[in-house]
């Protein structure tokens, strides 16, 4: 039973109090633990993004990890290999804060690997040279920073908690992507060249993580209302655009957008709109790299069954050992 299918005449409360309560919760700022009512709309918000943002990092774990045998160095392979555990760690923090809500993480990879649960549109694009692990660490690791350090004063404790060890984590790759990106640019025309072409490839699709525009977000109204999310995606989208261009002028490179400008009436950059038919399709399952993202991820849950299998073998026979000398 999970604390929503608590029966409040059992309890004796009123279920209107516990929404009183939750209510009260949410506006004073605390707050909402596993074990607290909750309405089941909340809990199913946070299990569907969390779900997605657990997904998300561990397919986010494919387009780098191509590069890993090809890192061009000791020190580079070694990075990018400690980059994509903590992303294995990312994911498995976030179904553990999925399985607080009730989910079973069995059923949420079955959702991930039958194209029931989405995950980030940008894990569906090829990393084509290796620019592109530093273009993902600069643009799609700041790009999740911007996205995920409101999301540390979410009001779901759980996921709050999670998300302020991951984004200590994403500001190392933000880090290790530019200083791989400000290397190249020092190195030889046809390094330039590469980190040219990444960043024009990869700046439209980051500027889509966001989400759509806000007129066309379904979810947001009600997941601001919530407090699980602090800020709308075109206030993030923005904030993401303020904090890269003078990243990009000190690096020397150009983004590729004529309409992007600084607007000192507004305070703020003005930039070009993402192609948001582009976004749909990507999202429904019609991107570069979806059918095959998701195929490797299918194909190494089958190939990871034996180990399942194991531990489950193993942790029943030391349960069973366990028993026995408790009543010896
Ligand atoms: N891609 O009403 P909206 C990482 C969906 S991993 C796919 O605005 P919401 C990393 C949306 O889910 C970072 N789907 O929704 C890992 C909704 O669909 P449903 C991943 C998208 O939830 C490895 C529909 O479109 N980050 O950093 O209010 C290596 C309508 O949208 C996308 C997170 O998951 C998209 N881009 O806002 C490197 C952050 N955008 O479910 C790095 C947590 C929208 O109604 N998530 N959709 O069918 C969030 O903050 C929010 O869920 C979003 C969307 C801002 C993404």
């Amino acid at each position: 039973m999970t604390a929503s299918h608590v029966d409040v005449s059992a309890v004796g409360c009123a279920g209107s109090e516990l929404q009183e309560h939750f209510e009260a919760t949410i506006a004073r700022d605390r707050r909402i633990e596993p074990r607290d009512w909750m309405p089941d709309g909340y809990r199913k918000t946070l299990i569907r993004q969390i779900a997605q943002h657990a997904h998300s990092e561990i397919i986010g774990m494919q387009p780098e990890g191509e590069w890993i045998t090809r890192a061009p160095s000791l020190r580079r392979k070694a990075i990018l290999f400690a980059k994509v555990q903590d992303e294995a760690g990312h994911g498995l923090y976030l179904y553990s804060a999925a399985e607080t809500l009730g989910a079973d993480r069995a059923d949420l990879t079955n959702r991930l690997i039958e194209g029931r649960q989405k995950y980030s549109s940008i894990f569906n694009y090829p990393t084509l040279s290796f620019a592109d692990v530093g273009v993902i660490g600069w643009f799609v690791d700041g790009a999740a920073i911007c996205n995920q350090v409101p999301l540390c004063r979410s009001s779901y404790g759980p996921y709050a908690r999670a998300m302020v060890r991951i984004c200590k984590e994403e500001s190392f790759h933000q880090r290790q992507g530019y200083e791989l990106l400000l290397t190249m640019m020092r190195g030889t025309d046809a390094q330039r060249a590469m980190v040219q072409d990444a960043v024009n490839r990869w700046w439209w699709p980051s500027l889509m993580m966001f989400g759509p525009p806000d007129d066309n977000s379904p979810n947001s109204a009600q997941s601001m209302a919530w407090k699980i999310k602090r800020h709308s995606n075109d206030e993030l989208r923005q904030r993401f655009v303020d904090m890269t261009v003078p990243q990009a002028e000190k690096l020397g490179v150009a983004l590729p957008d004529p309409e992007l400008r600084w607007n000192a009436e507004r305070g703020h950059h003005d930039f070009g709109t993402p192609d948001w038919a582009e976004l749909t399709r990507v999202i429904s399952g019609d991107g570069p790299c979806n059918a095959e993202r998701v195929a490797r991820r299918r194909a190494a849950h089958e190939e990871g069954a034996w180990v399942r299998e194991a531990a489950t073998a193993h942790a029943a026979k030391q349960a069973a050992r366990t028993q026995k000398g408790a009543v010896a």
